[in-house]
């Protein structure tokens, strides 16, 4: 399969304007709070080896630029200010920090792969970072049952490599591989590109270790692949984007590894046939077919311009409206190339082809360039500009309309110029009816944004959609969360943060305001 190419980013830049700073801190006071002291950190210092602490305090005393890179998000557009960050080994000592901090009063940031685009996994404040990278076992693994067990912060991409040798794979697969953590994918319920064959981490993810918010160790780890004992906890934390607790081990059922995998590009002439294309693919590749990804032609054409995968030939390529990439798993490689060849022709033949043409892997490197152009698209967008992502789902049917009208209304209000809007493009995991809208500007201001919101967020739920398909809430959202969410579901959903967390220390401002 891939071999990753986003390597974890350190970014640096302090820079930021005040529009970005009122960005991180627009809903937050985080007045019932404590911050981090130098006492704190001679406590942290009984419970973690020197090299767990990363502080500008005394008497660490590090340079801000060395922990800027935990402060400031992957888009560089949320930037915390928090002068600690503690990178446990354990689950006992995250259970002793947990419980310090509970006493104390201060919030904690769980931390990941740091690769969120939502603004959840950086401090608003000064908040302390709790870094899971330290705990990167894999703790079990059964090749019979398939159940995988590892530490939260093991690299999605180093479980797939660990596993690889036991011919089986992680179900969830994502572009951001390289440097996201399995416990950063189950507090985000990370979607990804293989949700259409292996379903949601709801259904995947058998058990969890938590840290609850008063530092209490809740461990589900052993549970068995059927469960049915009264209420299903582990729920709770997936998705809760660390506002619960922090998930500190994981327990996910492995899928085996598919014997042969296959795909194809397919150039469509305008993005009504994606609708039909989906039908007919479905049909004819029934159980091998494994991704169904939607990218339009500007998405396409930012990927290539950036080097991710190769660029398409040929002149059906030219009049493309859109593409289409269809992954196939399946048993055989014979039987397998024969239905996607069979598919290829039908489709060609057609009375009315739905496409211009289709252009399918002759070997792994193409395989590999055509995923790249898809999974590469995020990468290329950050090189191209500022990126405003929302990440919705609408009916399939009318991804189209709504990039089409964001971008006449950017346009209405003369926000489509090279200095302020460069480009707005759709693409996304049709299979899962969940379209990325990304909207690249020459930088953040407060004026695209306030074009864009609530006009999106309105859109969205003018086709009862969800704001979040798979990114989460994290800071960005929590204004929009009533958009997908009535005031019962949200209201139970405070009642169970005051539950887990009474003294508000868990990620605070985040998914809820
Ligand atoms: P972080 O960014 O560190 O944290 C994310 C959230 O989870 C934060 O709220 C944080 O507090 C919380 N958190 C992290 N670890 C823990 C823990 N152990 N316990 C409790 N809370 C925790 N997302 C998709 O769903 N599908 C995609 O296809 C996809 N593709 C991406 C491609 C690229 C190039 C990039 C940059 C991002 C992509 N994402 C995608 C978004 C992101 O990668 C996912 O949300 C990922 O699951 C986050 O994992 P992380 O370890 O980086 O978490
Ligand atoms: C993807 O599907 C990711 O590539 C990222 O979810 C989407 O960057 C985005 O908006
Ligand atoms: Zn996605």
């Amino acid at each position: 399969m891939l071999a990753s190419r986003y390597l974890a980013r350190r970014i640096v830049s302090h820079h930021r304007t005040s529009f970005q700073r009122s960005l991180a801190t627009h809903s937050f006071t985080p007045s019932t709070l404590n911050s981090v002291n130098a006492d704190d950190i001679a406590h942290f210092s009984k419970i973690l080896s020197p090299s767990s602490i990363l502080s500008t305090l005394p008497p660490v005393s590090l340079p801000p630029s060395d922990i800027a890179g935990f402060n400031n998000d992957w888009m560089n557009k949320y930037h915390g200010k928090s002068t600690t960050v503690l990178r446990p080994r354990t689950t006992q000592e995250v259970s002793d920090i947990v419980k310090w901090c509970s006493e104390r009063r201060i919030g904690i940031v769980p931390q990941g792969g740091n690769t969120g685009l939502v603004g959840g996994g950086v401090p608003v404040q000064d908040e302390l970072i709790l870094s899971l990278g330290n705990m990167n076992k894999v703790r079990s693994f059964d090749p019979v049952s398939g159940i995988l067990v590892a530490d939260a912060g093991c690299i999605l991409e180093s479980l797939s490599e660990y596993l690889a040798p036991h011919s089986h794979i992680v179900p969830l697969d994502l572009g951001a591989k390289g440097s996201c953590q399995i416990g950063g994918n189950v507090s985000t319920n990370a979607g990804g590109l293989r949700l259409l064959r292996y379903g949601s981490l709801h259904g995947s993810v058998l058990g969890l270790e938590v840290v609850l918010p008063d530092g209490t160790i809740m461990n589900q780890l052993s549970s068995p692949r059927k469960d049915n004992t009264g209420y299903d906890l582990k729920q709770l934390f997936i998705g809760a984007e660390g506002t619960l607790g922090i998930v500190t081990g994981v327990s996910i059922l492995a899928a085996p590894a598919p014997q042969a995998t296959n795909n194809v590009v397919l150039a469509l002439p305008r993005f009504e046939n994606v609708l039909p294309l989906f039908v007919e693919v479905k049909k004819q590749l029934s159980e091998i077919l494994s991704a169904f990804e939607f990218f339009d032609r500007r998405s396409y054409e930012l990927s290539v311009r950036h080097g991710q995968g190769r660029a398409l030939s040929g002149e059906e390529i030219e009049g493309a409206e859109c593409f289409v990439l269809v992954e196939t798993s399946g048993g055989k490689r014979e039987h397998d190339e024969e239905k996607l060849n069979t598919l290829l022709e039908s489709l060609l033949e057609a009375d009315q082809p739905l496409i211009n043409t289709g252009v399918v892997a002759q070997s792994p490197a193409q395989f590999a360039s055509i995923w790249a152009i898809r999974e590469g698209i995020t990468e290329s967008i950050s090189k191209e500009g500022k990126a405003y992502k929302y990440d919705i789902s609408i009916p399939l049917a009318k991804f189209k309309e709504v990039v089409d009208m964001t971008r006449d209304h950017l346009q209405s209000k003369g926000l489509l110029r090279d200095d302020a809007v460069r480009h707005v493009v759709g693409y996304g995991h049709v299979g899962d009816g969940n379209l990325h809208l990304n909207v690249v500007a020459a930088d953040y201001t407060p004026e695209i944004q306030a074009a864009l919101e609530p006009f999106v967020y309105e859109l969205v739920a003018s086709h009862k959609g969800s704001v979040s398909a798979e990114h989460g809430i994290g800071l960005m959202k929590t204004h929009a969360l009533h958009y997908s969410k009535d005031s019962v579901n949200i209201e139970w959903m405070r009642k169970i943060k005051q539950l887990f967390d009474p003294r508000g220390i868990m990620n605070p401002g985040k998914v809820l305001e």
